[in-house]
């Protein structure tokens, strides 16, 4: 049986004949006609997560994995407001969602009925697109152009760019009425994969600018793994010339790489800034954690910067594009490295010999370090499973996670999309739900406090660790330039507090554990880690002192200098 409801039987059929499976459904009244074709569709797995802005953010972190259209399903009014953030975030990650939302039919808007806004192109700002579906679906030909309707949302977020696509389906009353399953055939297209390449000419030219550059820096952003932009990446950075810097969340970990950026380019003096700026730059990848990469190449600007993305390609994050490649890394690199020309010069020694003083430097200030979130996090990333899928929380622990060259290998996940504290609980959930492999998410406190409604979950699982860093507050807000020169730190920018998740864990039957020195840390983690009764996730909070975090962080970038 399905919903008698059209637009809705035919969203779920649309959606399972095209291998989608996954939807994360909210509870309402409005809604009851998605439900229904959903829950009921013998191929959908139906979910359900109460807070809508967690539910989105679960869905969110199911598809960061799976890297198939998750769809998410609500009733109207504000409920489809509280999908707003996690939208945003999977608009600048390019992770696929379809967004259905329930409404009221158009007459009745603004005229004072419960729950109706105006829902329509709702998150025109940070949306790929959006269409309503027609209440009524009567003729074949009505059926059709639904049909495409749907087809063509599905396919926009997967390609070209990919990610969020709203549907908005008004429902009149009754909406309770179900008939039997759809059983006529549903045409439907696969989305077209996009060729992105460039003439030869223009590679041409981009070799010329290649070879007669001295010093070429490449940089690269937030990507998932990829062997063969790994493996060619390797290649280009055998050269004397080149330079390779990237990030956790770049997903490298390759041995010539400089991967710990903040380190190395933190002990840039002005008057050496010179001899380390490129002439050429390249970027790669999507959002860079690095704000002091990002400020030294806005005040060293490169002659030449290509930018080579098959979406993003115009994004000019350092004001100094000059070129704009729309291509896919790997494809690009292949092309390039066809025709490029070695030099022999010490620009990456220069770099390279910087990187290892900082590591020495590095090991030096850790091995005599006081119990403190750096001191937390040495121990973290050398303890947490390998191949675990490591989700770092926004605020500091993406941050403290750039500090420390990769030990043990994990595949690296960070709401970097638009930088926001309020879902990562709710993603690492919704990640750990599929991906089937041990999956640790580092949060601060207060992001935790944010979202802490993510354990308000019927499908939490026991994969899932969650590591709270308790420094009473946002303590990112002790270390940036700033917020202590007023006199509001405390209060309006770390928002200082004495919550723990103690309870939040007890009233989510979720287990708990805490640890306030290293020595409890070495002690709980194991057990923090064993499989925990009825298979549930847990959780660790671990206090640390906020007002010597910031002194400490402070003194490790001035050591690193000396
Ligand atoms: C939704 C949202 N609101 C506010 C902010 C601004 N903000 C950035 S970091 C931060 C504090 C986070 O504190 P916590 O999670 O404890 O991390 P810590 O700074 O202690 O590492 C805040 C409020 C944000 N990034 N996202
Ligand atoms: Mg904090």
């Amino acid at each position: 049986m399905t919903s008698d409801k059209l637009n809705a039987a035919l969203a779920a059929e649309v959606f399972a004949r095209k291998g989608m499976r996954h939807i994360v459904i909210s509870p309402g009244s409005r809604n009851a006609p998605l439900i229904i074709a959903f829950a009921q569709h013998p191929v959908i797995q139906a979910l359900i997560v109460i807070d809508e802005r967690s539910a989105a953010f679960f869905a969110l972190g199911i598809a960061q994995q799976t890297r198939k259209t998750v769809a998410i399903a609500c009733t109207s009014g504000s409920a489809v407001l509280n999908y707003a953030p996690a939208i945003a975030e999977a608009y600048y990650q390019k992770i696929p969602l379809l967004v259905l939302t329930a409404d009221r039919p158009s007459h009745l808007i603004d005229q004072g009925d419960g729950q109706t806004i105006r829902q329509k192109n709702v998150f025109a700002n940070y949306i790929v697109k959006s269409y309503e579906l027609p209440e009524e679906i009567n003729s074949e030909e009505e059926k059709e152009a639904a049909v495409d309707l749907i087809n063509e949302a599905i396919n926009l977020t997967l390609t070209p760019a990919g990610g969020p696509v709203h549907i908005n389906l008004p429902f009149s009353e009754p909406i309770y009425n179900q008939i039997p399953a759809l059983n006529f055939p549903v045409k439907f297209s696969e989305p077209e994969i996009a060729k992105h390449e460039i003439s030869e000419n223009e590679i041409n030219r981009l070799v010329q600018t290649w070879n007669s550059s001295a010093k070429k820096l490449v940089l690269v952003g937030m990507m998932e793994p990829d062997e063969k932009f790994r493996n060619l990446l390797g290649q280009l950075a055998d050269d004397d010339a080149v330079v390779v810097l990237s990030e956790t969340t770049s997903n490298l970990n390759e041995c010539c790489i400089i991967s710990c950026i903040d380190r190395v380019v933190s002990t840039i003096e002005p008057d050496e800034a010179n001899d380390f700026k490129p002439d050429l730059l390249l970027t790669f990848g999507g959002h860079v954690v690095s704000k002091m990469v990002k400020a030294f190449l806005k005040n060293n600007k490169p002659s030449f910067h290509w930018n080579i993305d098959p979406v993003d390609f115009n994004m000019d994050t350092y004001q100094s594009l000059t070129d704009p490649v729309p291509m896919n890394p790997g494809g690009f690199l292949e092309k390039l490295l066809l025709k490029t020309e070695k030099k022999n010069n010490s620009y990456r020694d220069l770099w390279k010999e910087r990187a290892e003083r900082s590591e020495q430097k590095h090991q030096e200030f850790l091995a005599h370090c006081e119990y403190s979130d750096l001191k937390v996090f040495e121990y973290l990333l050398k303890t947490v499973p390998e191949n675990s899928n490591l989700q770092l929380g926004n605020s500091t622990p993406v941050r403290y996670s750039q500090l420390f060259r990769a030990v043990r290998k994990y595949h690296y996940n960070s709401n970097r999309g638009t930088s926001g504290i309020d879902g990562t609980v709710s993603t690492a959930a919704g990640a750990a739900f599929v991906n089937g492999i041990p999956t640790t998410l580092i949060t601060g406190d207060i992001g935790f406090l944010y979202d802490s409604n993510a354990l308000m979950n019927h499908h939490l699982t026991g994969n899932l660790r969650i590591i709270i860093i308790n420094n009473g507050g946002g303590g990112i807000f002790r270390f940036i330039p700033g917020p202590d020169t007023t006199s509001h730190l405390e209060k309006f920018f770390e928002g200082r507090h004495s919550w723990s998740a103690k309870y939040i864990a007890k009233n989510f039957d979720v287990p708990y554990y805490t640890a306030s020195s290293l020595e409890e840390l070495h002690i709980v983690l194991p057990q923090f880690y064993e499989n925990q009764k009825d298979e549930r996730p847990a959780i660790l909070e671990i206090f640390t002192p906020n007002e010597k975090n910031a002194v400490i962080l402070r003194n490790y970038f001035a050591f690193l200098k000396i």
